[in-house]
């Protein structure tokens, strides 16, 4: 077993006695959830010249602050670096993580933590400095690679390199400033990181043209958020606001017409607008208010990432699964 990971099960097993089992008690006490983020990444959760938190990572705290609190702008944010935001969660420090964190088995297994959902499906890239003239990851053996500790991302381009019998020397860095800063002032052959992530960092740069996204995606990142286990209800108020607003899209409801569909007669369209709020130990106005203050998937995908942000990214695997995507939420009855 590896250090990092005795350490956390370690501190999992300290704090799960004394970390309350109702975080929706807590929060309510509060008056605000304690949302776990980045410490800077476009599209996903980055803090403005105002200090006004953006992206779908943050909406995604929004909605759950929506449906608990009646308010989404009651979310403190707790940024992170990827080595830290695991201690914080299984120490209570915050509610939840929301933070571009991929779900796989060690994680969701043996940290203490679950996964509630996907909010990104994404993939893990490349990319080079264009004066290189590099095509292909397989043309870089030996390379010098920038890369953030405590993701998943250094582990998969270790097994890539290996499985491709070739070599790398990673240099390593603890938040995504710092490792874009490093592959600007050329201290690595390439930058590697979650796909929609070098998007975002490529737009940091002062030439961002200068810099390539190479054709290889070696990973399957599905990114989602985390919480603490031994909290079932916490862990299904989570999973439902998420669901909540991919359901909603795919229902066609808006932040502008949801005050209209309240009266529908749909009984689909009724029951995400109110009815179900006792099952989760909610209000029943929590859809209600997560959709209206919010919005629904598409429309947090579209500000943040998609068409109506720098970033540009297209829908692809995260379109609706009737709509080529595989995004896809059980329904709500
Ligand atoms: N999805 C991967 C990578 C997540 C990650 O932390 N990526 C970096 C690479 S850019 C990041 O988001 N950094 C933001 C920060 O420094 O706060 C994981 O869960 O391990």
């Amino acid at each position: 077993m590896k250090k990092t990971m005795i350490l956390g099960l370690a501190i999992a097993t300290i704090f799960a006695t004394n970390v309350n089992a109702s975080t929706l008690e807590d929060v309510k006490k509060a008056g605000v959830l304690k949302c776990g983020v980045t410490t800077g990444l476009a599209g996903f959760s980055a803090p403005d010249k105002d200090g006004k938190w953006t992206g779908i990572d943050v909406d995604t705290c929004r909605a759950v602050a929506a449906a608990v609190l009646g308010d989404a702008k009651k979310v403190k944010f707790n940024p992170l670096t990827a080595k830290e935001r695991f201690t914080a969660l299984q120490s209570g420090e915050i509610d939840m993580l929301s933070r571009n964190t991929t779900w796989t088995l060690t994680r969701d297994a043996s940290l203490g933590l679950n996964f509630a959902g996907v909010n990104y499906y994404d993939g893990q890239g490349f990319m080079v400095s264009k004066k290189l003239g590099v095509k292909s990851v397989n043309d870089l053996d030996g390379a010098a690679v920038c890369i953030q500790a405590g993701t998943t991302t250094e582990l998969n381009l270790a097994d890539y390199f290996k499985a491709h019998n070739m070599k790398f020397k990673a240099i390593t860095f603890d938040t995504s400033d710092q490792t874009i800063k490093g592959f600007e002032a050329g201290r690595c052959d390439m930058l590697t990181s979650d796909q929609s992530q070098l998007y975002a960092l490529r737009i940091k740069l002062a030439k961002p043209d200068d810099a390539v996204v190479l054709p290889e995606v070696i990973s399957k990142e599905p990114l989602g958020p985390v919480v603490r286990q031994g909290d079932d209800q916490w862990f299904n108020i989570v999973k439902w606001s998420l669901n909540a607003m991919i359901n909603a899209e795919e229902m066609g409801i808006t932040k502008a017409n949801v005050k209209d569909k309240k009266s529908s007669k749909d009984p689909a369209t009724a029951r995400l607008m109110g009815g179900q709020g006792e099952k989760l130990g909610l209000d029943d106005a929590w859809s209600y208010n997560i959709i209206s203050q919010v919005g629904n998937y598409g429309e947090i995908f579209e500000a943040n990432v998609g068409k109506g942000s720098p970033l540009k990214i297209e829908r692809g695997l995260n379109a609706l699964w009737n709509k080529g995507g595989i995004m896809y939420a059980p329904p709500i009855r």
